[in-house]
């Protein structure tokens, strides 16, 4: 309870404890970087850095999703303008940040409003921002979802299926939801070396992300090894330890392609 009062007092103050950091997304081919993905961080006088896996389902539990949701959106949007103004500058191509949902953010029938107004308050077109979803938050309220990300699509946003592989796995809400990327969980990646089994799944959801039209990002490659095994599947787009970790927002500003 301490912890929450302490969580609905620094959303209030306006949010500087809390804050996004920002990790590469890579074309492992060609070393370029194509986007970040925004991690929430909370940094507290009381308890020290907590960690989002603790604080995400405490905002979830007491009804905090919503302006911690917002303020993310915010300054996520925020770092990206101002990352892609100062790459036009230099004449090079844009790059995304991709932000996380969660399941009560989802639901709220204004979002789409919500994101149009923060798109065009921080004047980045809608393709620039992607929107990632878990299997978890989508099967919760599957209708609601696909009517949601059809809204979502319409303002040019790219739509992400998070952790995917792990939880219920529902295919049929693939059938139904026009998603753009699929995000392969980390529990895949670890095994891929050792575990033939590991690399046929990981084989078969990059045949079906290309079957449907999607692209397919590997999360949590950590080791120089994994990153081959993925890429002898046909693999191309990752993201994890290896190719950079969640770095503040003035490190990811000047953060340079082929590092890789
Ligand atoms: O950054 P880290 O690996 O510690 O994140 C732990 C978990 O918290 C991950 O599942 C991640 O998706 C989730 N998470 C991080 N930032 C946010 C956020 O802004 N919103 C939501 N809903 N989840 C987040
Ligand atoms: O659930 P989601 O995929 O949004 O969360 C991403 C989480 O994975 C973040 O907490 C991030 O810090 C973590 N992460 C990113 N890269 C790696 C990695 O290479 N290895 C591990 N173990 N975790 C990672
Ligand atoms: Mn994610
Ligand atoms: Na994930």
């Amino acid at each position: 309870l301490a912890m929450e009062i302490a969580l609905r007092d620094a959303l209030a103050a306006g949010g500087e404890e809390i804050f996004p950091v920002f990790q590469p997304v890579v074309e492992s081919r060609s070393g370029k970087v194509i986007g970040f993905e925004a991690l929430a961080r909370w940094r507290t006088s009381r308890f020290g850095q907590v960690s989002p896996a603790e604080f995400i389902p405490l905002a979830e539990a007491a009804g905090l999703i919503d302006p911690l949701g917002s303020l993310m959106l915010d300054r996520s949007l925020a770092a990206c303008a101002l990352w892609n103004a100062a790459r036009a500058a230099q004449g090079l191509p844009a790059r995304f940040v991709a932000v996380n949902l969660a399941a009560p953010q989802l639901i709220a029938p204004d979002l789409p409003q919500r994101i149009a107004a923060l798109l065009a308050r921080h004047d980045v077109p809608g393709e620039m921002l992607h929107l990632e979803l878990t299997e978890s938050t989508l099967l919760a309220q599957p209708a609601a979802a696909a009517q949601m990300i059809q809204q979502l699509k319409e303002l040019g946003c790219q739509v992400a299926i998070d952790d995917f592989g792990t939880g219920y796995s529902s295919f049929s809400y693939l059938q139904h939801l026009p998603a753009d990327v699929l995000k392969i969980d980390r529990s895949f990646m670890a095994e891929l070396p050792h575990q033939p089994r590991a690399r046929k799944i990981v084989a078969v959801m990059l045949d079906l992300a290309q079957a449907l039209g999607m692209s397919a990002i590997a999360e949590g490659i950590e080791t120089p090894e994994v990153l081959r095994e993925f890429e002898a599947l046909g693999g191309d787009c990752v993201q994890g330890y290896l190719t950079g970790r969640p770095m503040p927002f003035e490190e990811a500003l000047t953060h340079p392609d082929g590092l890789n």
